[in-house]
């Protein structure tokens, strides 16, 4: 049961705020400890799905389509100019944070300390000299680490520790899939190169069948890089997009490159078919001790 987490605001929105299952599955342990994937480096073990039986502290919003365009109304197809939505999100901290014994106060204006759009992009594209910078800007300023996503070290981590051949810089077809949208499918006109998560709201969500934890990848429109679903495998497509194993670079859309992947294809639980989506948390005294698969 949902129960009173979700509240009905106006103008037909909705949201929910509280505990649920983190929806997000990954080795967290081998895909951040240098991307250390078991299958490539033949390390012992079965892949572990990091994030499972942990739970996360939520905040999701369902909102009308019609409120995210600026036209005011649905789009009517796939090719409507006003179809396209480009999305990210932001967190702020106020300036100054003083501390006396037992307490703190916060005072200063706003500054914003944290950026997402893109999974993965801030992660593993943005190099840590400029991590801080990227955090505080808005997509317009993202020319400044254009050149992260034209030669991304994870493609060079790949080729170096791995032997994977990957397409040579400049890849513009991270460019096109990572900052711009795919012409066709999720790219405004006269789009400017940003970090967004860009949707075209006119695609309907796929169903039965027709989803695939890896979206686009495996011929869901519905998905990945189109939006991302919660259950979009987005680990396994960005190796593989960073690999080059796309119709933009078909050289390189082969073995191992199409193959890449943490070895953790789905959620440890079920997902949710109705909003807010994400499952039920789990229980405190289920969360001690190691995770167990
Ligand atoms: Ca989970
Ligand atoms: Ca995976």
């Amino acid at each position: 049961m949902i129960g009173s987490g979700v509240q009905q605001l106006p103008s037909g929105m909705r949201v929910f705020a509280g505990p649920r299952d983190e929806g997000f599955y990954l080795d967290l342990g081998a895909v951040f400890d240098l991307a250390q994937l078991r299958n490539l480096t033949g390390n012992y073990g079965p892949p572990v799905d990091g994030t499972a039986g942990f739970n996360v502290h939520t905040i999701a919003f369902q909102v009308p389509v019609e409120k995210l365009t600026r036209s005011g109304s649905a789009p009517t197809n796939a090719t409507d100019p006003h179809a396209v939505i480009g999305v990210w999100s932001t967190a702020s901290r106020q300036a100054v944070t003083s501390r006396t014994p037992g307490g703190q106060t916060h005072s200063g204006s706003w500054v914003q300390v944290s950026r997402l759009g893109n999974p993965l992009v801030n992660e593993l594209v943005i190099d840590l000299a400029r991590k801080d910078a990227f955090n505080g800007l808005e997509p317009t300023g993202d020319a400044v680490a254009l050149d992260r996503v034209t030669d991304p070290e994870v493609a060079r981590l790949l080729t170096g520790l791995f032997g994977v051949s990957v397409p040579p810089p400049p890849r513009n077809d991270l460019v096109t899939i990572f900052l711009t949208g795919i012409p066709g499918l999720n790219q405004p006109a006269n789009v400017t190169a940003s970090e967004m998560l860009r949707l075209n709201m006119a695609i309907p969500p796929s169903t039965g069948a027709a989803v695939s934890r890896l979206g686009l990848l495996g011929g869901d429109t519905a998905g990945f890089p189109n939006g991302r679903r919660v259950g979009d495998d987005v680990v396994d497509i960005a190796l593989r997009v960073m690999a080059g194993a796309t119709a933009f670079t078909p050289a390189f859309d082969k073995f191992p490159n199409n193959s890449l992947g943490d070895g953790v294809d789905a959620n440890d639980v079920a997902y949710l078919n109705v909003f807010p989506y994400l499952a039920a948390p789990h229980a405190g005294l289920d969360g001690m001790g190691p995770v167990i698969k």
